[in-house]
């Protein structure tokens, strides 16, 4: 039986969980568009933010704005622990041993290019391979394909099956001595599909393989634990985490972060330069060159607070919950076929509608007020593996209500009288 290292993935009845209550703490959610109350089901592009992220940066910038790391005076002060005190709770939220595994970056795309570049120019050689899979977002594609074309290494991809599954014996026959990394998905942004990392993890360790998980949809959805997963890299985006744009974190295992050359050079980085030499500061100042983004850290931090206290195994209970509700009304509508069907999945549907096409139906549900993402969600591999050219996808957040269901399966309706 696979795992898929999530906790509270169960169904069933949420009690203590007030989504009324919650929904008042976010509140860009209390709108009209296009005259109709705003349904926001695009959570996988970007999730909204609540009023304790948004007063943490009011409040940076209002009281405390100076630049970290540098300066005696006392605003500098307040900022570099603010900025320090986030990296504390993100180390505690992703369950790391040690706070300088946390490396802030822009994203999960700067994150693994960070490793990629970093890494691969320390451990990858002509010959080598990285293993990928087909559910990958193209920023855990890409970020190979340039590193293998400029070392001559090659990149192989795991194959899924039709319900977005990943096919593990398949995976397992592509390990093999030359194998320097497998990169993957936690959760797929494309299909929903939870992969079962855990088992897949110890599988790689076995043959002394690292793995780097692509976090990006499963930080927001489940409590994630990396020492528990025992991944070696985990990479996730703090804005679908519920906190600013433009911040995301790197986790990396301190032996293999001490092991990888800088990404990038300048300030803050270094310990000392001379132009004869120049020592490379302690972790994780190495591998954050320049003034940082200070406010959308601590914001950051704010959110991985403010989730706490909702707490992230109610939070994955309450969505799977709705998720299930969704299903179920999608399974009942007619010409919809749903590209997705993992048996473990996080809180998305992407679908299909005879005869008309995703983009039309995202604009029919955004006249009633319904935000989704029509295309081919930065995963076009997935959508060739399906033969769909795109999909329309509903992705939930744990402040979205059956009632919003509802709307977006009557939106569906809609869009079948228009195009009937
Ligand atoms: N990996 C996955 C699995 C993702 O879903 C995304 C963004 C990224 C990486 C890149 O994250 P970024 O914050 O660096 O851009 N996914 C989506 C999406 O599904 N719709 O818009 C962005």
């Amino acid at each position: 039986m696979l795992t898929t290292g999530v906790a509270g993935l169960a169904t069933g009845t949420v009690t203590k969980f007030d989504v009324d209550r919650i929904r008042l703490d976010f509140p860009i959610l209390n709108q009209q568009v296009h005259g109709k109350p705003l349904v926001y089901l695009d959570n996988a592009a970007t999730s909204q933010k609540p009023r304790a992220v948004l007063e943490a940066l009011r409040r940076f910038y209002i009281a405390d704005c100076a630049n970290v790391h540098r300066a005696v005076h006392l605003l500098s002060e307040r900022a570099t622990t603010a900025y320090e005190g986030a990296r504390k709770k993100i180390q505690k939220f992703l369950g790391a041993a040690d706070e300088r595994e946390i490396i802030f970056v822009r994203g999960t795309t700067e994150a693994i290019n960070l490793v990629a570049h970093s890494f691969g120019k320390k451990f990858i050689n002509a010959g080598d391979e990285i293993v990928i899979t087909t559910m990958e977002h193209h920023s855990n594609i890409v970020p190979w394909q340039i590193l293998c074309e400029d070392k001559k290494a090659v990149l192989k991809v795991a194959p899924i099956n039709d319900a977005g599954e990943l096919i593990v014996p398949e995976l397992e026959k592509l390990l093999s001595p030359r194998t320097k990394l497998l990169s993957m998905p936690h959760v797929s942004n494309a299909l929903g599909t939870i992969n079962p990392v855990r088992e897949i993890i110890a599988m790689a360790h076995s043959r002394n393989i690292p793995v780097l998980l692509d976090g990006a949809q499963s930080a927001p959805h489940m409590a994630v634990n990396v020492q528990e997963l025992d991944c070696d890299f985990y990479a996730f985006s703090g804005h679908k985490l519920y906190g600013p744009t433009g911040i995301g974190v790197l986790y990396g295992k301190t032996a293999l972060l001490e092991a990888m050359p800088p990404y990038q050079g300048g300030g803050d980085m270094i310990s000392s330069v001379t132009f004869e030499k120049t020592i490379y500061n302690r972790l994780p100042y190495k591998f954050e060159a320049g003034t940082p983004a200070i406010a959308n850290v601590i914001g950051l931090g704010a959110a991985v607070d403010y989730l706490e206290q909702v707490g992230m195994n109610q939070i994955c209970a309450y969505e799977q919950d709705l998720l299930a509700y969704a299903t179920d009304k999608f399974e009942r509508l007619p010409g919809v076929r749903m590209i997705g069907t993992a048996r473990e999945k996080a809180s998305l549907i992407s679908f299909v509608m005879e005869g008309v096409h995703p983009h039309d139906i995202g604009t029919v549900l955004d006249q009633e007020g319904i935000a989704v993402r029509a295309g081919h969600h930065c995963a076009q591999p997935v959508m060739d593996r399906f033969n769909v050219p795109a999909t329309t996808r509903a992705s939930f957040a744990f402040y979205n209500t059956r009632r919003e269901v509802d709307a977006l399966v009557e939106g569906i309706e809609k869009v079948r009288e228009v195009f009937a």
